[in-house]
């Protein structure tokens, strides 16, 4: 063993073993003696240097997301990082925030966003993007990155290129890779950006439900200390809209058991946010493995599949009941069908979903 894992209980050592596999990949084995084994993340002193070297006191930076709660940390935590060094740097986002929690995290952490457009683009000379890629969403697309930072996989068709690249798969959340940023450049995040950090990770391993790595747990654990408890539960606890409250009404009203699952149709609606919901929501009843929703917008039928990603594999099952019909499918746990409203042939659509989730099932 290491010298430096010397005196350490069978379980300190362990985790001291943890620590050296996870910075290794990182690190030369010259520097990693010279450090303290205690520290809680990998030395990135080398990769700080090679972002410093990318900012220039006259440069108007623009870091752009597809805003989620680890995104808009990731862009807070970036733009701190780049704060001073640059002439300005400022956020867009290239999508609409609907999620009433998303909502509470930019009032209450106050996360100043622009909306990407052409127009704004022409405002800045360098650009930034985290926990995304270009090839993402069509509105990064034609921009000349300067810097990603991301921990989605790399599409191999598609690979990433910029003068600082960091992309982190096997990350359960981006703002892990920023925290370690934040601590090797000896930044200590103020309670706005800690806290918006630490729900961050919280949503993108779904309070650790989700495949994460050691780094994120460290993360989050270096994070409890900084963060505003009262405002990270006012921003948890802001889970619904008071106007999806009715169709909680009809989706109980309707609700129908398939098995060891719970299906219910909510009818119209604008948007599948509240399929979402109420997917989720009664993924909270005791002993039920699966849920599916469904709700009529714009001319088609949508279906919100949720599960434990055990008893089913939600993405083959909804595209086995309803592939035939329109597009289905998704992951283990979550997965998605939407069919135009023409394939009931003007039967009551309740009724048409239910069937076809009871006729071929395979439980
Ligand atoms: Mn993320």
């Amino acid at each position: 063993m290491n010298s430096m894992g010397k005196g350490l209980s069978p379980r300190g050592a362990a985790l001291f073993q943890n620590c050296i596999a996870a910075v290794k990949p990182r690190l030369g084995d010259r520097v990693l003696q010279a450090r303290h084994c205690m520290e809680p993340f990998s030395n990135l002193d080398t990769q700080a240097e090679r972002l410093f070297a990318l900012f220039r006191r006259e440069d108007r930076w623009l870091i752009t997301i597809n805003a989620d709660p680890d995104a808009m940390a990731s862009a807070m935590a970036l733009r701190r990082i780049m704060a001073r060094r640059v002439a300005a740097v400022e956020i867009a986002k290239v999508n609409v925030i609907t999620r009433p929690d998303n909502l509470a995290m930019v009032h209450y952490l106050r996360i100043p966003m622009h909306t990407l457009t052409p127009e704004l683009l022409k405002k800045f000379d360098c650009f930034a993007i985290v926990d995304s890629q270009p090839s993402h969403h069509p509105g990064f697309s034609g921009i000349n990155y300067s810097i990603i930072m991301d921990h989605h996989p790399i599409d191999p068709k598609n690979p990433p290129d910029a003068p600082f690249l960091e992309i982190h798969p096997e990350y359960g959340a981006n703002a892990t890779l920023l925290i370690e940023y934040l601590y090797s450049l000896r930044i200590r995040p103020g309670k706005l950006l800690a806290t918006a950090l630490f729900f961050g990770i919280k949503t993108d391993t779904m309070n650790f439900e989700r495949s994460f790595q050691e780094a994120d747990a460290r993360a989050y654990q270096y994070l409890g200390r900084l963060i505003d408890q009262s405002l990270l539960l006012r921003i948890v606890r802001s889970e619904y809209h008071l106007q999806w409250l009715p169709y909680l009404t009809l989706a109980l009203g309707r609700l129908h058991q398939v098995r060891s699952g719970l299906y219910t149709c909510i009818g119209e609606i604008e948007n599948s946010d509240p399929l979402v919901f109420i997917a989720d929501f009664l993924m909270r009843v005791h002993e039920v493995r699966w849920t599916a929703v469904c709700g009529v917008s714009e001319g088609k039928i949508v279906i919100i599949f949720r599960g434990d990603g055990i008893t089913r594999n939600l993405g083959a099952f909804a595209s086995q009941h309803f592939g035939d019909v329109g597009s289905a499918g998704g992951h283990k746990a979550m997965a998605r069908a939407e069919i135009p409203l023409e394939a009931a042939e003007g039967r009551n659509v309740e009724f048409f979903v239910y069937k076809r989730l009871n006729s071929r099932s395979k439980q």
